[in-house]
């Protein structure tokens, strides 16, 4: 089995839904990545151990999804000086600002990479872990360019009607 380089970790099942593109991306362009349910309020002490880990298992980035009061992608970047990519989840009490408010606003020292709310910032949070990858991996770097160049060519030049 191929190591892990990315760490996909979420505070709960439902946030599943919204992370799972951050996985397909990443299956997309080739890179290993595990997945783990790691919540900030219900295991803290699954949180500190993962954490902790983190270097020493190889990950290489860390992207963490949470709604709500969602301290996990903060208190991860707390752990582990791995870089940390927040997204924040869409929630149906405020529509995710509480999401992303509490993942955004780190104090100086301790940075989150923040993505927009729900599923596009769950693609981007696996564009930006390949991104910061490819600076280290060639091939890695073409596949991403190449999907990249996909995506530009997918977009027609002039609008239709419906
Ligand atoms: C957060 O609480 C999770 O990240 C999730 O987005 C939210 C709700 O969790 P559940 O009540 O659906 O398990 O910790």
């Amino acid at each position: 089995m191929t190591q892990a380089v990315v760490g996909i970790i979420m505070g709960s099942q439902s946030d599943w839904p919204t992370m799972r593109h951050a996985a397909d991306i990443l299956d997309t362009l080739g890179v290993p990545y595990e997945t783990r349910i790691v919540s900030a309020h219900r295991t803290p002490d699954r949180l500190w151990d993962y954490g902790r880990g983190a270097v020493a298992r190889g990950l290489k980035v860390i992207v963490a999804g949470a709604g709500g009061a969602a301290h996990l992608p903060g208190m991860m970047a707390s752990k582990t000086r791995v870089p940390v990519v927040g997204v924040p989840i869409q929630t149906k009490a405020l529509g995710g600002v509480d999401s992303l408010y509490s993942i955004v606003q780190m104090p100086r020292g301790f940075p989150v990479a923040t993505m927009a709310i729900g599923v596009a910032g769950a693609v981007n949070a696996g564009l930006m872990a390949a991104g910061i990858l490819a600076t280290q991996d060639p091939a890695l770097a073409e596949r991403l360019d190449a999907w990249r160049a996909d995506l530009a060519a997918s977009i027609p030049e002039v609008p239709e009607d419906d």
